[in-house]
């Protein structure tokens, strides 16, 4: 037998002390200090050094449990069936590994059909019913006994607390049930706020969220949060019902009033389990809730009793998880960005590190309180999140790694950029530099007013801005009607076409609608909704400029902050000097049409692919008009799914989600319009 080097044992018995404690930090006290991923590496690192070395073997080693051992405060009881959790992929190729280990215990060398499913990022639980009545839930636990929490998961509204019976099958005499319990975006979005109001630290994320709401010794406290559940298979087989297959389970859960997730699709081979990994990667961010992977199950029910399970999870099984969207790294520095309203807002400089695939080296880190609140110091090691394509923002600090060198992070007196001195008014989290000639402003005001909600000058970028700015060529937005293309030729990376581009987009973007224009001029509160608002209901900048506070604040959707900030704007001599000198160079307002029908009045649309005859923002502008709202994403709010050629993953989620369908031209029927000529 070969001697084993002490570097090994030394490695393993560090493995082991370190997964022991991120069990109890994430299982028990609901509050992890590494990343999944990071959790994963050592897990799968501490498996290989053990099969590399039998002579290891430990049978209180992390690798040989399935979780964590219940909470002391809850009665426990055993799952008559394991509960195990999934093996775990990261790679296509060990997918395609995984179809040869089933093959080959099956000795078989046909084709097997998967069912797949999201892997939802929740937590997982059992409910036993009796005769159709719902008698127990519990947590996994550690998978042989979990913690009763049947109270609690009564308070799901999802949960059913009897079966249905519709008259087709037989109601079980008794039905183990096991499904995910997790928290959707907006439930934690609204939990948080929740939180926050009662002056009570906020969660992490959804998972912790839905964690700490089941885990409630008091169900009336549960009974408050968002909880919802998908089920997705059985633990003791129901003989009863006669089942072959995954996927008829599937469905006789549906029958007997279970929810299950709309994206599973069955009966599909290595091959298309594969597509069905990449299509789902690509709409995870449309969903409404985390997902962290995907699920592959073998279908056939007697051919899963003849591949069994190990000792940790079952053979027919596995989960192929996404690349983790969150990460542990450190922050090397906190500088401050000056904004366009002059808000400071600090930014953490990060040792680089790839989360789900891109390079994060910065993140928000939103406001002073903020950064008070989390603890955030230079030189931490923190838990970075990126998740679509938002900012990527520290979740939280993992304090066990600070040293005591750490430096905390005072927010500058004066702004970094002009000097002057900032102030933080009461009541407000923002810091902001209040002079109006600050060159940061200055900056960010030209790119907002040439963005393509406004102006929407081709060409002109933010790096453009910034050379100009720089040179001294543009002292206010009004400037950019009288910029000179003999001198913009003489900038970096602008050749004569580029400069005659650009001359010809900001002569074509003179001609501009109100809403656009109001917009454009960066009033503070003033965003797209509220301009258009307003151009609705005053036509025109004269009408405008001659509204009183009063009249302003009277109009829907206006409250007394936005019609005090609009009358202050224009009361300023310098605001109203830059936009005379704006119309001095034919500037030209479009007339604002009169008020359509609003026929298409609170239905919520989205749009895929590309329309016959309409811009994106075209067919967005027709239906704001008609009343209507446009969405990113499609959800059970969205009424429409406008679809062109090529759509996107949206069509497929409004399929599954049993949204309407509609192409460009019933779309125009809807609207009463003509095909454009
Ligand atoms: C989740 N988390 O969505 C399973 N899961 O099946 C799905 N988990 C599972 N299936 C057997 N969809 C063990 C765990």
């Amino acid at each position: 037998m070969k001697q084993i080097d002490t570097d090994i044992v030394n490695r393993v018995n560090a493995l082991r002390k370190a997964l022991h404690r991120h069990n109890h930090l994430y299982y028990v006290l609901d509050n992890p200090e590494v990343s999944d991923a990071e959790y994963d590496r050592m897990m799968r690192e501490l498996t290989a050094l053990e099969e590399a070395w039998p002579k290891l073997y430990d049978p209180d080693s992390p690798t040989s449990r399935v979780g964590a051992p219940p909470l002391s405060e809850f009665e426990t009881i055993a799952h008559s069936i394991p509960m195990l959790s999934l093996g775990n992929a990261f790679a296509d190729s060990e997918i395609i590994d995984f179809d040869r280990r089933v093959r080959k215990i099956l000795r078989t060398v046909d084709k097997i059909l998967y069912t797949v499913e999201p892997k939802l990022d929740g937590l997982a639980v059992e409910l036993v019913y009796e005769n159709g009545k719902l008698i127990a839930a519990s947590t996994r636990g550690d998978g042989i006994n979990g913690e009763v929490i049947t109270a609690n998961v009564r308070t799901i509204r999802s949960v059913p607390l009897l079966l249905q019976d519709t008259g087709k099958r037989n109601i079980p005499l008794r039905l183990e049930v096991r499904g995910e319990v997790f928290i959707s975006h907006e439930g934690f979005r609204c939990l948080n706020e929740e939180q926050l109001s009662q002056k009570l630290p906020p969660f992490a994320n959804p998972r912790n969220a839905a964690a700490g709401s089941l885990r409630q010794l008091d169900s009336s406290i549960t009974a408050k949060r968002p909880l919802e559940i998908f089920f997705y298979g059985v633990g003791d087989e129901f003989t009863d019902l006669e089942l072959k297959s995954h996927w008829e389970t599937l469905q006789t859960l549906q029958e007997l009033g279970l929810r299950i997730n709309p994206l599973i699709r069955p009966e599909v081979t290595i091959e298309e389990a594969v597509d069905y990994y990449k299509e789902l990667e690509g709409k995870r961010h449309l969903l409404p809730y985390d997902i962290d992977g995907m699920v592959i199950k073998v279908d056939n029910l007697s051919l899963q009793a003849k591949l069994a399970t190990t000792s940790r999870s079952p053979r027919w099984a596995i989960a192929y998880k996404f690349k983790a969207m969150q990460e542990t790294t450190r922050v090397l520095n906190i500088d401050v960005q000056v904004g366009r309203t002059g808000v400071l807002t600090p930014v953490a400089h990060l040792q680089p590190v790839s989360v789900g695939g891109a390079m994060v080296k910065r993140a928000t880190l939103h406001n002073e309180d903020e950064i008070g609140r989390k603890d955030i110091r230079i030189g931490d090691t923190v838990l970075v999140q990126r998740a679509g394509d938002v900012i990527p923002e520290v979740v939280k600090v993992i304090e066990s790694k600070r040293t005591g060198l750490e430096k905390t992070f005072r927010m500058p007196l004066n702004c970094p950029v002009c000097g002057s001195t900032v102030i933080r008014a009461k009541g407000e989290t923002a810091t902001r530099c209040i002079n109006s000639t600050c060159l940061a402003q200055l900056k960010e005001r030209i790119k907002h007013f040439s963005s393509k909600g406004a102006f929407d000058i081709d060409g002109l970028g933010d790096k453009l801005v910034e050379q100009l700015v720089d040179k001294g060529m543009l002292a206010s937005y009004a400037d950019i009607f009288h910029l000179d293309e003999v001198k913009i030729q003489g900038l970096e990376r602008m050749g004569a076409i580029s400069a005659e581009k650009l001359v010809l987009a900001i002569e074509k973007s003179k001609n501009i609608k109100f809403s656009r224009f109001l917009y454009a001029l960066g009033i503070r509160h003033v965003g797209e909704h509220v301009a258009k608002i307003l151009a609705e209901e005053f036509k025109s900048l004269d009408n405008l400029l001659a509204a009183t506070k009063e009249q302003i604040e009277a109009v829907e959707g206006v409250g007394s902050v936005i019609a005090e900030s609009v009358v202050n704007f224009f009361k300023q001599n310098t605001n109203r000097e830059v936009i005379s000198r704006i119309f001095d160079s034919n500037v030209c307002i479009l007339f604002q049409t009169h008020e359509k029908e609003k026929t298409l009045e609170n239905k919520v649309f989205v749009l895929t692919g590309t329309l016959e005859d309409l811009t994106r923002d075209q067919a967005k502008e027709m239906i704001e008009a008609a009343g209507g709202k446009v969405s990113g994403s499609v959800s059970r709010k969205t009424d429409y799914l406008v679809a062109g050629s090529s759509p996107g993953s949206k069509l497929d989620m409004a399929k599954a989600l049993g949204v309407e369908i509609i192409d460009q031209a019933a779309f125009l029927k809807m609207l009463s319009l003509p095909k454009p000529q």
